[in-house]
């Protein structure tokens, strides 16, 4: 189970860890291109140190509440982090964007990889994402993220998830984007209640077998604090587990705040399914 991102093959039958790098106003306290640029790298160039096969490039926020951003401001913030990322570190840029312009801009600056929360779905976003050339991550989201967590409500929510994305993995494959190409992500957090994330939990396997690479992200989310009762702030141990799950499940990419905890919990899963007995 191989994939190329922009000119990095990678074997996505293990688990590789995803850095998140978030370039929104409210991640870097004070403003400035330069600045941010330049603390964004910094950041990256940790993770890659840490063991990062991926960071995670994003201008938008998603979180519940969170302001929209115009597509020429989210082309200011992500550009210039993106570029300079895929310059000077040996590491795959994912662009964490519905814009099709950004995922344009994106792919023409360096990036590998088109991680979009809204599988898509945007206006002219297939096409250009079929023009880049690169593999996508198709991500499972109910609602908007204004409101998405007010009562989500499914028949199903394994099967409902399951059926979005096979819809969307159908309408990209139409469009053009090679089957071996997509990654699928349930979405956790985006529009579920503890109940629906932990029951996607217990089924990636399940996803696995829809026939794509799985992408997740659950790193210091709310479904974390259901459980756990810890804020933002404490819930690395918590990450972590998730993680791991994830790795035991077959999950090929791990989006995480927290690199080099989450390296060091998949190489102990890899460890273990490699030891002979
Ligand atoms: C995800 C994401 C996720 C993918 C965010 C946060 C919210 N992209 N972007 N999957 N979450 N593919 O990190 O808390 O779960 S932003």
């Amino acid at each position: 189970m191989r994939m190329k991102f922009a000119g990095r093959e990678l074997d996505l039958s293990r688990s590789h860890v995803m850095g998140i790098v978030n370039v929104t106003p409210d991640s870097f306290s004070d403003g400035g291109q330069y600045n941010t640029t330049e603390l964004a790298v910094q950041r990256a160039r940790q993770m890659v140190a840490d063991g990062a096969t991926f960071v995670d490039v994003g201008g938008e926020s998603t979180r519940p509440g969170a302001a929209p951003v115009s597509e020429q401001e989210e082309l200011d913030r992500v550009s210039p982090v993106v570029e300079a990322i895929a310059r000077q570190l040996d590491v795959v840029v994912s662009v964490d964007t519905s814009s099709a312009a950004v995922m344009r801009e994106g792919a023409s600056l360096g990036a590998g990889l088109i991680n979009d929360v809204r599988a898509l779905q945007r206006e002219g976003a297939v096409e250009a994402a079929v023009e880049t050339g690169l593999p996508v991550c198709l991500m499972h989201m109910k609602g908007a993220p204004g409101t998405m967590q007010e009562r989500p409500e499914y028949r199903h929510v394994v099967r409902d998830v399951a059926a979005f994305l096979m819809d969307r993995v159908r309408v990209c494959e139409s469009a053009g984007v090679p089957a071996d190409q997509i990654l699928l992500d349930p979405g956790f957090g985006f529009g579920k209640s503890a109940e629906h994330n932990f029951q996607l939990l217990a089924a990636l396997e399940q996803m696995r077998m829809l026939g794509y690479p799985l992408l997740v992200g659950m790193s210091r989310k709310t479904m974390l604090g259901q459980v756990t009762g810890r804020e933002v702030s404490e819930r690395l141990p918590a990450s972590v587990a998730a993680a791991t799950i994830s790795a035991l499940k077959g999950v090929s990419v791990i989006r995480v705040h927290d690199v080099r905890e989450t390296v060091d919990a998949v190489r102990v899963v890899e460890a273990m399914q490699s030891a002979a007995y």
